[in-house]
């Protein structure tokens, strides 16, 4: 098949043949995050089941003055991951910092938030930077020598596993340069009917979330996937602590990307995200193995979610 309305991200390319490939089928979980799968994000960060983001805002809200007495002076707030940057004017309101630094994978919702923020806080300049937080980012020139701050919300760590969690931390020590602070939330284990429910939305936004990414495929690498062939399915592994997605074949079902051919057997799925929950040890124990040490903590009052300042 001849493309040429729209070039393939070769990354995308291959983490998607690669993974379809591996004894069981997965898919990075960041790949989630074209235009249509940011806006399902956003839906979903409003979903009743969907505590973790209304959770993280409200403890953002009630503890940012006490937060804010912690944080470097005249700092530069580096975001991971920025997305729709809706917590970031509770800290920048509180931490007043020199400059901001929205970082994200999806380059036009990124502008279009950089521009909110910008509009928000004429004080503060805004440079968004379009990248994959996991590979090499390179800070504008523009923030120089200012102390940084990291701000991590959402509980995104928790799409890592725990090595490629410490990692990430570490690739954030060296990004941020030592003596520099890192804001994270996570998310808390808590009963599973709770869990599945977030995950599992009876409103189907998950689902269709979850369904975009074989959209994408289709799109982006001219794929023939059949989408209604498959079903979103949250699972909680308890072994691993973490809540998985997944698309489950619901048939025996055969498609093509390029010239590879796949088959998926009825019940076989592709493992598209996890999302791990932590314990207030295991979170703690998480940030010190990847250079981070806790300097403190905070949670809301049913302890669903943390917030967690740590120092390089
Ligand atoms: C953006 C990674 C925090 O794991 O809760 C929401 C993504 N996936 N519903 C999460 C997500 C399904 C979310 N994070």
């Amino acid at each position: 098949m001849l493309k040429t309305l729209e070039k393939v991200d070769p990354a995308f390319r291959a983490d998607v043949l690669n993974g379809l490939s591996e004894p069981i089928p997965a898919i990075p979980a960041r790949w989630f995050y074209d235009r249509r799968g940011s806006e399902l994000f956003d839906d979903i960060t409003r979903l009743p089941s969907y505590y973790p983001t209304r959770t993280e805002t409200a403890l953002l809200e009630a503890k940012i003055d006490e937060i804010a007495r912690l944080l470097p002076k005249e700092s530069a707030v580096v975001e991971f991951g920025s997305g729709s940057s809706t917590k970031t004017p509770i800290l920048l309101r509180a931490a007043k910092p020199k400059a901001y630094v929205p970082i994200d994978i999806s380059g036009d919702y990124l502008r279009e938030s950089a521009a909110r923020v910008d509009a928000e806080f004429p004080g503060i300049p805004v440079h968004p930077v379009e990248a994959d937080f996991t590979q090499e980012v390179e800070l504008p020139v523009a923030i120089g020598g200012l102390p940084r701050l990291g701000f991590f919300p959402g509980s995104t760590i928790g799409n890592f596993v725990p090595q490629s969690a410490t990692d990430l931390l570490r690739h954030f020590r060296t990004i941020l340069c030592t003596g520099a602070r890192l804001l994270i939330g996570m998310d808390r284990v808590k009963p599973i009917d709770r869990l599945i429910a977030a995950y599992d939305d009876p409103e189907g936004v998950t689902a269709e979330f979850n369904l975009n990414l074989l959209r994408r495929i289709n799109r982006e690498l001219g794929a023939d996937i059949p989408v209604d062939a498959f079903r979103h399915q949250a699972r909680w592994n308890d072994m691993l602590g973490r809540i998985e997605m997944h698309l489950v074949a619901m048939r025996d079902v055969s498609f093509e990307i390029e010239d590879r051919s796949f088959d998926f057997a009825k019940g076989k799925s592709i493992h598209t995200e996890n999302s791990h929950k932590y314990g207030p040890r295991g979170a703690r124990l998480l940030l010190l193995a990847g250079g981070w040490t806790p300097l403190a903590e905070w949670t809301d009052p049913d302890q669903d979610f943390a917030l967690i300042l740590a120092e390089a």
